[in-house]
């Protein structure tokens, strides 16, 4: 049960390298000025936000999720399944722990769990990327070619889009990339702020036989996906119009396109299109920093895409996670038939903070993306079953009765490394049909806030005392249509006593059908909370930073903060295994 952990700490944090860092006067978030803004909570301060122990930095890293050794790291770059091994390449700073020097970090594994990280993958060594390696995508051609299309930033800070390519397609582990010499392959169009052009798709074919794929950018406030053609990679074509613009949206990073089927749980290669398949458009919006997705319809003719909901647009209806989490990238598994989904969990403790402790950034558990048939418009996310191969010894809880007001402990050896799955029940079913309208809300509120129904839940990373905790919850409202609704939401603002970390609540609806159970799985990972809720419909990941609530002291309880309701509880809680994430024995081949 030991996590794997690397101690990159200076001995005293307060006095290590980042004093440096605090000449910053412009105090923006790192990134910004050369048009990405990494870390957008909290900007950067000029103190560390506790006095934090190495105990304390130490306890902090994951010990199933993917992280670096050490150092920076952003966005999933690239993610493919090549001749047995799942690749990831990531967004990475060799040389700090905030955002700069962008280089491709790279790592692969047989199951998606356990890691070998490898050599870095791209450094930014060319006049077309010495700005940075940015984010990007692959695409496996059918004679068996690899194509990596990225965004390389200039020195001049223009965005241009290049193309890369294994050295030696019979390396399994890809180690070494070649850049195309004649780089790059797509410069910044006419009318396009050349800061505001990046993060090129996965492409897929089109009738015509020829591929496409999408840049996202912005013109004003209206952020948008480019499209472009080619049939060799090498040269490329605009299209005419754009795949889709939403207005008041600005600048679309990372965007992601893909088919999912609507009559079955198989995840659909890229360029499938025909009866039964919808597709899904999601972009990274720079200004809010959270992924927002909808489910549409894309036309392969006129090369455009309508949603289902023009209500709830990219960038206006649908979070891919609700928590903390961004540039989120999705590749088709050819292996297992999957589409797998990856995220980016940034930091909300200071830049001080991430360079005391040496790290920053993890990487969310790979999940599962299908469409939800039973409610026909959203997706639903669900960790790869491999994660499931970490549980080690179950504790069952059945019924158990959480009276209205009250806090239930759950009697477990250890609560830092956890799958935990819950079923909730309200006792007497009048009790929703009772529910006053003048009881409706419509966004997530704290733990605290009471009503009738709600909030019920978990208490996740919480000390004996409870002076520390980070409630997972529901919270059923009724609207003044007459419909119930219900939230899912994740309290931060208890989390940690650390007074400079970002904190808020985090959360927003979940459809909840007629003869469903209130159902969620979390999965709890030192300092990090994946859950998800009625399958997966709404997903919140939680970064979370406790000072008391770590080690031995970290506990788990059930709560009912609702005024009206007993709920009861059914539960399944595994301790979780650590993951096997080490270099790679390059030197035993
Ligand atoms: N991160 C990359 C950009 C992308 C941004 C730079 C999103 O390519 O737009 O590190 O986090």
């Amino acid at each position: 049960m030991t996590p794997a952990k690397n101690d990159h700490r200076g001995s005293d944090p307060l006095t290590s390298k980042a004093t440096s860092f605090s000449e910053d006067a412009g105090r923006l978030p790192t990134g910004v000025s050369q048009g990405v803004s990494a870390k957008s909570y909290p900007s950067v301060r000029d103190r560390l936000s506790y006095n934090w122990t190495n105990a304390m930095f130490s306890w902090q890293r994951t010990a199933y999720h993917f992280q670096p050794e050490k150092n920076w790291m952003n966005d999933p770059d690239g993610p493919l399944y090549y001749m047995g091994w799942y690749h990831l390449f990531y967004q990475y700073n060799p040389d700090s722990a905030v955002w700069g020097n962008i280089t491709w970090g790279h790592a692969v594994s047989r199951d998606l769990i356990h890691w070998f990280y490898l050599p870095l993958a791209m450094v930014p060594d060319r006049w077309f990327d010495a700005g940075g390696v940015w984010t990007g995508s692959a695409t496996l051609l059918p004679d068996g070619r690899i194509v990596m299309l990225y965004t390389g930033d200039t020195e001049e800070s223009i965005q241009i889009q290049n193309l890369a390519y294994p050295a030696n397609l019979s390396d399994p582990l890809l180690l070494e990339w070649v850049k195309y010499p004649d780089n790059p392959v797509i410069v910044p169009p006419a009318g396009i702020d050349p800061e505001e052009f990046r993060d090129p798709t996965t492409a897929w074919i089109g009738p015509n036989g020829t591929w496409r794929l999408l840049i996202g950018t912005k013109v004003n406030d209206t952020g948008m996906a480019l499209i472009y053609e080619t049939t060799n990679f090498t040269t490329y074509e605009a299209a005419p119009g754009v795949l889709h613009a939403v207005n008041g949206t600005g600048m679309w990073e990372c965007v992601d396109f893909y088919p999912v089927s609507t009559n079955s749980s198989e995840g659909l290669e890229t360029s499938v299109v025909g009866p039964g398949v919808k597709h899904v458009l999601k972009a990274s919006l720079d200004d809010l920093k959270m992924d927002y997705y909808a489910i549409g319809t894309y036309d392969p003719v006129s090369d455009t895409w309508t949603p289902d909901d023009p209500e709830a647009d990219v960038g206006i209806g649908l979070l891919v996670d609700y928590g903390r989490y961004y540039a989120s990238k999705t590749f088709f598994d050819q292996n297992t038939g999957r589409r797998i989904l990856w995220g980016w969990i940034n930091e909300t403790d200071t830049d001080y903070d991430d360079l005391a402790k040496g790290w920053a950034s993890v990487q969310t558990i790979p999940r599962v993306v299908t469409f939800d048939n039973k409610t026909g418009s959203n997706i639903l996310e669900w960790p790869v079953e491999e994660v499931e191969k970490l549980r080690l010894n179950r504790t069952k809880f059945d019924d158990v009765l959480v009276e209205a007001g009250s806090v239930v402990a759950l009697n477990i050896s250890s609560a830092m490394q956890l799958d935990i799955s819950v079923e909730f029940e309200i006792e007497g079913s009048d009790a929703l049909e009772a529910l006053e309208e003048s009881e409706a809300i419509i966004e997530c509120a704290t733990a605290q806030n009471r009503s009738t129904l709600g909030p019920f839940g978990l208490l996740v990373l919480a000390d004996e005392s409870l002076s520390e905790l980070t409630p997972i919850y529901f919270h059923i409202a009724k609207s003044t249509n007459g419909s119930l609704t219900t939230l899912f939401c994740a309290d931060e603002t208890r989390s940690t006593k650390a007074s400079e970390v970002f904190k808020k609540v985090y959360g927003g609806p979940v459809p909840v059908l007629d003869d469903e159970k209130f159902t969620m799985r979390l999965l709890v990972d030192h300092s990090i909370i994946e859950s998800f809720a009625q399958g997966g419909r709404t997903v919140i990941t939680s970064r979370v930073y406790p000072t008391e609530a770590i080690y031995g002291a970290a506990k788990l309880f059930l709560f009912n903060n609702a005024t009206g309701v007993n709920v009861t509880a059914s539960l399944e809680i595994w301790q979780m295994n650590s993951a096997f994430i080490h270099p790679f024995p390059l030197d035993e081949m």
